[in-house]
Order: C-alpha cells, then structure tokens, then sequence
C-alpha cells in the first residue's frame, strides 16, 4: 500500500491552487492501487465516474491521491454548490463535532435543526404557513413527502413523470423511470406508482398547455384525479437529462392538482438551494409546491435532506409517524445553516447565474460550428448539452460517452445523463473560477472536435 504521504496532502477549500495539474495518467499509481482495493472491498454494483482517490478539493478543483488536480464540473452530483471545504462549513462541523454529535432529535431535539427548519420554512416559495421535517437523503425525504400526502388526502396513488428521477430505495425506485441502471432485476417496485408523459420541449414540440393536457387526461384515464394523494415532478429534471419542461407546463399541473385535492410536490433535491440561479427552481416557473423535497446542497456534503411544506399537511401524520435515527443529525444542521448563511449573503445565486450565461454562450458558440449538439439547455449552473445524430435527431449515447471518457482524461470531471444517455451535464460548484470553467469548455470542445 502506497498511500500518499499525509504530509503531501493540500488541505481542502478555496485555498486550494486553482489550477489544473496532470503529474499522471489517470489513474496514478496511488490511485489506481486505492481503486484495486476497492473492487476487492466494494461491490460492483457501486460504480465511479471518475478513475481516481480524491484527497482534497475547493474552489473548482479536486486533488487526487497522485497529486493531480482535476476540474470538477460536478460538484459530487450538484452537492458542494457553496465549494467543497469551504471554511464556513469546515468552521461550524468542527465546532459541533466538539459540543456534540448526536442526542437523536426524537429523544432530546436541539436548536440547530429548528434553525434549519425556520430557514427552510422562510426561503421554499410561498407565503403560506410551512412546517419541515428532516431526513438524510433527498430518497428519504421523497419517501415522506409521499407518506405525508397519503396520510393527509387519505388516497394511495402517486404520479412521476417519464425521465424522472427520485431515488434508489424501494418507493423511489419505483417513481424513477430509467430501468438501467437504476431498477433492472431490483423489483418487485412499489405498488399504485403512475407514470405520465412529461414536457420536453426540444423532442415533443409540445407547449407547456398541450404537454400538460396530455398528462393529465392520461392520468384521468387511467389513474383518476380522486385516487391520487400526489404528483412528484422534479422542476427541471436531473438525472432524466436536464429537461426544461416548457412554459405554463408546471403551473397548469399545479392547477388541476389544486382543483382536485391532490398533493403537488416539488423534488428539488438536485435543482434547490441556488443551483439554478434561483434559490429554488419552483421560482423561474412561478409554481407554489404544496410539499418541496431537498437535499444535496442544502448541507453542503454533510447527510441531509427536508421536506418542507402547507403546515396543515406536514400536520397530518399522527405523532411519532415521521422521523428516523440521525434525521436532521446536529453536525449536518450546523453544516446547513453555515449553507444557507452562504447562500443567502455570499453572492453564491448571482454567481450561478454567471455561469449559466457563461456556459451558455460557450456552448451556443460551438453549436454554431457542430450539429452533432442537438440543445442546449438548463438555468444557472444547471446546464445540459444533448447530443444527436444530426441528419436523424436520434441520441447519440456513444458520442456523449467518447467525449466525456476523454474529458475526463484530461482532469475534468465531466457527468452524463439522460434515459438516452447521451447528455452532457454541467454543474460546477458556485465557487468555481472564469477560467478554469473557460478551459473545461476547451477541453470539451478539443474532444467533441476529435470524434
Ligand atoms: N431526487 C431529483 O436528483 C439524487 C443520484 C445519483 P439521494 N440524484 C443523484 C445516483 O446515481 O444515485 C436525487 C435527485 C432527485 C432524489 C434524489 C435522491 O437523492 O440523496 O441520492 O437519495
């Protein structure tokens, strides 16, 4: 075993050099020694995107146990949107870690989650009263908002949309709707989960109005309105491919649900806390959830997620019906409220917002010169290219992994999605610099143009 030197190893956070920096093939040898155990210890099933042992990252870089320094377009899936390691979090994780780090909030409850509870009840749209419950996961929190609805409108049937994505545990698996790699041979799913048809602008050439007239006769037909509990959409799809849905769709959902007692949730587990250069993406539609899902950057990479929403439906359960062990554990609510002071005093919305505008236009300006990118698309630092066969329109699975695989080569960590898998997803952290976005983009545009 030949762990890197502990003296070698940078500390994390913005101090970190902002720079990318391949002293190896990826993966170096400490890596790749790391990864080999792993696939002793781990089990396959538990894949990684990227073929390195991470050691320390900030700003918009992430150093590897070889000392290379990668660019991270991802943020661990959309989690360090306020950087990895930054010190205000650092700070407050250690000083709780101090005082203490657990009582379980169901056995003596504490102040720092009433805290996060307060911030979240204040900051989800909508002006009505609110309550929030936390959890660990953005599935968990899936899980209880749907517990809650059916408690509430006393009805079983939930609602999830086609490319949705909610989770990996038993109920979210079965609202998500890609098989592979997420469901195949893990069922049988969850009972009374409906799917409908979802707006995606640049393949259906629907409007927002015929989209969802659409979903909802389906779901009329063939679930009717008074057997439904829910409706889960995610504002802007995440894993599904980052589809925008168009204009008027979501408010006309919120609608009918409003009109037919039926509990409209928002999942903004990957779109919320400033990632869309709205504190939440329920904000650029001008929708109300009845119920909104988070986690991911809530907590900054701590274990967190909440759902918040109406107080008289998050009333509904019974006491002692909603909670769990480490459920908005003391460490990951100090974490979330030195987030939340970030994102609401630090710029992070703006910034999101300027590297939307950004990435935008580096993409359009090389859409311009390739057909192969069929949309652009996305707000913030939530920006996706779908890549197609130009003379057909089809997905292009191959060529979205061929550019990735060569991205990330090169030190940048690139992610995918899509049912179709073939869309580039960026989603940087907010403290990421201009010019290490700028030469993430080169890099692409080198191995989109080597294809
Ligand atoms: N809802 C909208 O994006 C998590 C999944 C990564 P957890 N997305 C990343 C993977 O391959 O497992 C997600 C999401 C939306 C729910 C979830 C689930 O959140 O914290 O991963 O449980």
């Amino acid at each position: 075993m030949s762990l890197m030197p502990a003296t070698q190893i940078p500390l994390g956070g913005p101090d970190l050099p902002q720079q990318r920096r391949l002293v190896t093939e990826l993966p170096g040898p400490r890596s790749a020694e790391i990864l080999a155990r792993k696939a002793d210890a781990v089990p396959s099933g538990v894949g990684h995107t990227v073929p390195v042992a991470a050691v320390a990252a900030g700003g918009g870089i992430v150093v590897d146990a070889d000392g290379n320094a990668l660019i991270d377009l991802g943020s661990g899936i959309a989690v360090t949107s306020v950087g990895n390691a930054h010190p205000k979090v650092a700070a407050a994780i250690a000083a709780q870690a101090a005082q203490f780090t657990h009582t379980c909030f169901m056995i003596s409850p504490y102040e720092s989650y009433i805290a996060v509870a307060e911030a979240l009840n204040r900051l989800t749209p909508g002006a009505f009263a609110k309550k929030t419950a936390l959890f660990n996961s953005g599935a968990e929190a899936v899980e209880n908002a749907i517990k809650i609805a059916r408690k509430y409108t006393g009805r079983a049937a939930v609602a999830a949309f086609d490319h949705g994505y909610h989770g990996r545990t038993n109920l979210t698996m079965a609202l998500t709707a890609k098989a592979m790699p997420y469901k195949s041979g893990f069922g049988p799913f969850a009972p009374e989960i409906y799917r409908a048809p979802m707006s995606y602008p640049f393949r259906d050439g629907l409007t927002g109005p015929q989209a969802a007239e659409r979903a909802i006769t389906q779901l009329e037909k063939q679930v009717g309105a008074d057997n439904l509990a829910a409706v889960i959409i995610e504002p802007i799809q995440g894993e599904g491919g980052f589809i925008v849905p168009a204009d008027g769709f979501l408010n006309r959902i919120q609608d009918w649900c409003r009109a037919n007692g039926i509990v409209f949730i928002a999942d903004e587990v990957q779109t919320g806390f400033a990632r869309t250069g709205r504190m939440f993406a329920s904000e650029i539609f001008g929708i109300e959830p009845d119920l909104v899902t988070t986690a991911k950057g809530i907590a900054a990479g701590l274990p967190l997620a909440a759902v918040t929403g109406r107080a008289e439906i998050m009333d509904a359960s019974h006491p002692g019906g909603l909670g769990g062990t480490y459920g908005g554990n003391p460490i990951a609510c100090a974490a979330a409220l030195a987030a939340i002071d970030i994102f609401e005093n630090d710029g992070v919305i703006e910034r999101a917002q300027q590297i939307g505008a950004l990435l935008k236009g580096r993409l359009t300006a090389i859409q311009a010169q390739d057909a192969r990118i069929g949309d652009i698309r996305g707000h913030g630092a939530m920006i996706a290219v779908e890549f197609v066969d130009p003379q057909t329109g089809a997905p292009d699975a191959a060529l979205t992994a061929a550019v990735a695989r060569a991205c990330i080569a090169q030190g940048v960590i690139i992610l995918t999605c899509g049912t179709f898998g073939n869309i580039i997803r960026f989603l940087p952290p907010l403290s990421i610099g201009d010019a290490l976005l700028n030469e993430g983009i080169d890099i692409l545009t080198a191995a989109l143009a080597a294809q």
